[in-house]
């Protein structure tokens, strides 16, 4: 199977399991609902819950023993998204080409919605203990782990750098350091999920990690390029690709990509997935 093949198939699921956990927009208040399924339903990649999925076929497990918790994750990295567009924050009138939450629904709802996004990423992570063969203990290890990624020494804290930090005097260094809160940490989250549930070992973890480092730091320079090239930089924002320029941008992602493949050796060929995963990254176009 093509890894485009792969990402369709997977994304259908998802978003099928998505659609099925959410509420209804009928139900009230009515509002809330509908803000809510507006930023879920509004052209995600599932890049994260995909991840997850992926994590978990390697070690044999199937799509539907961590689906729950793979869609709590993609429900935490939408509060994240609507949050992020705040005018309080970075003041986005568009997400995925179409308008963003607070300007369809207003910023009072917009911060419901995120918040109960939130909550309810918590709450399917717990309800992935309905699974039969999931220990409780791992799901309680999972819990654990989603607070200290998403919290103020990971994506929160990332946030509160990228809101603070200026472009202009920026240090490789710092910028690494804000990446891997930002954005890594979620994406190391979601493959994280997926061994935890299947019962990875240290050994395991420790190279899944790795390779979730790796693939978030990527993925966000490769975010960069896209902005840059699509026209859509924010000049007061972090950006590799502004500081670093365009080539130095490519063969960096293409350095940390295979990084990140190195790391899976212990795996053999049952982390194939997971690389074209890796390299898909390279040339993904939105
Ligand atoms: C608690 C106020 C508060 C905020 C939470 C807002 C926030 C912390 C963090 C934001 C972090 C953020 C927006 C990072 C950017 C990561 C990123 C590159 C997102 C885009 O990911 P894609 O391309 O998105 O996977 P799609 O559209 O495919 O879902």
């Amino acid at each position: 199977m093509t890894i485009e093949k792969y990402l369709k198939d997977r994304k259908n699921i998802i978003d099928k399991a998505l659609d099925e956990y959410l509420l209804s927009e009928e139900k009230p208040p009515s509002i809330i609902h509908k803000a809510i399924r507006y930023s879920v339903f509004s052209g995600g990649k599932r890049i994260r819950p995909i991840l997850t999925l992926a994590t978990a076929e390697l070690f044999g497990k199937d799509a539907e023993s961590v689906m729950k918790a793979a869609c709590g994750i993609e429900l935490i990295h939408t509060f994240s998204l609507i949050h992020d567009d705040l005018p309080c924050m970075d003041n986005d009138d568009f997400r995925r080409g179409k308008p963003s939450n607070h300007k369809v629904f207003g910023e009072g709802i917009a911060l419901l919605a995120g918040d109960a996004l939130l909550v309810s990423g918590f709450d399917l992570i717990i309800r992935n203990s309905e699974v039969k063969e999931i220990k409780k203990q791992s799901i309680l290890k999972l819990l654990k782990e989603t607070s200290f990624y998403i919290g103020t020494e990971n994506m929160v804290g990332g946030q509160v750098e990228d809101i603070s930090l200026k472009n202009e005097n920026i240090k490789k260094e710092d910028l690494y350091n804000l990446y891997m809160k930002k954005t890594a940490a979620l994406i190391c989250l979601s493959i994280r999920a997926g061994a935890i549930l299947s019962g990875a070992h240290q050994r395991q973890l420790k190279a899944l990690t790795k390779y979730g480092e790796n693939i978030g730091l990527a993925f966000q320079i490769i975010d960069d390029m896209l902005d840059i090239m699509q026209d859509q930089r924010d000049m007061k924002k972090p950006n590799y690709a502004n500081k670093f320029g365009m080539k130095e941008s490519k063969s960096e992602s293409e350095r940390l990509i295979k990084e990140a493949k190195d790391s899976l050796k212990i795996f053999n060929n049952k982390a194939e997935t997971l690389r074209n995963l890796a390299d898909y990254l390279l040339i993904r176009k939105k």
